[in-house]
């Protein structure tokens, strides 16, 4: 099997130490960064979310093929930064206040990084203005918010306003997700996109930084 189908592979299997191994033989062997992280690691992320899109793979698999990924990334990261290698865009995500449910919004941060995003965490229970601070503070071009709670809904709708208050609505993109969110609501509260779940919130967030 050809060595980049190789770290897919264990990628999506969630085997940490191969995954080092063959990203470091691939780099040995002058493959590109750029080609091992698209064609190797981000492949076999993509592959895995697919998967669980289709209910064919479950949570915990989804995070052990992300840890793989990004030890595998953390190796290559020298090499892309000589090579000027960008991210497709940067984003920053939480879960908003008063809601302290993470894993979702940990898949949905894990198969942005796997689209080749730089994802910024501000983990949970974050406040509008928090959102705000860190995309103006750190350039993202997207706002993810996430909530499993009904009763949190409406902070999404604040950092709406935060953000118009702000003056950044017109450059910054704000997205919306998690189980009790709907289209309808997104609309409701001048959001720019819901999405169901986190493959794809990864492929909406991509397409929201190219444009
Ligand atoms: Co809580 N909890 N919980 N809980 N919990 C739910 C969500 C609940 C539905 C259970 C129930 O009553 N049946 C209910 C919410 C009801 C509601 O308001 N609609 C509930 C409640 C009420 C509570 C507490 C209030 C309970 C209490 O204390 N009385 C409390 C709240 C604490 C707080 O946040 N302030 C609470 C606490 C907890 C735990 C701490 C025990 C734990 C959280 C652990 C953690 O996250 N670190 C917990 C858990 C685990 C759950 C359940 C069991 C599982 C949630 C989960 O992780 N799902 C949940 C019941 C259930 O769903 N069966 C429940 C898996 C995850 C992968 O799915 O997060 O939906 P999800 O993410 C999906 C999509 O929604 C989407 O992509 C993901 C993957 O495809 N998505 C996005 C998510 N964010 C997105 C953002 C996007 C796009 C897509 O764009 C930006």
């Amino acid at each position: 099997m050809e060595l980049l189908d190789q770290i897919s592979e264990h990628v999506q299997k969630g085997m940490v130490k191969e995954v080092m191994l063959l990203v470091q033989q691939a780099i040995d062997e002058g493959i590109p960064a750029r080609i091992i992280l698209e064609q190797g690691l981000h492949r076999g992320m993509g592959i895995i979310g697919e998967r669980f899109q289709k209910n064919e793979a479950f949570v915990p698999e989804v995070l052990v093929a992300a840890r793989a990924m990004n030890q595998g990334a953390a190796l290559l990261r020298p090499q892309l930064a000589a090579a000027g290698v960008k991210a497709v865009g940067r984003v920053c995500i939480g879960t908003v206040r008063g809601d302290l449910h993470d894993i979702g919004k940990n898949l949905v941060k894990m198969m942005m990084e796997g689209k080749g995003l730089e994802v910024v965490d501000l983990g949970t229970d974050v406040t509008p203005e928090r959102f705000v601070q860190a995309a103006k503070q750190q350039n993202c071009q997207v706002i993810c918010c996430s909530t499993l709670l009904t009763a949190t809904m409406g902070a999404m709708e604040e950092v709406v306003k935060a953000a118009e208050a702000a003056g950044i609505r017109d450059s910054v993109k704000i997205m919306v997700g998690g189980a009790p969110v709907t289209e309808a609501f997104c609309r409701e509260i001048g959001a720019d996109a819901y999405t169901p779940d986190a493959v794809s919130a990864a492929d909406m967030a991509v397409r929201l930084c190219a444009s």
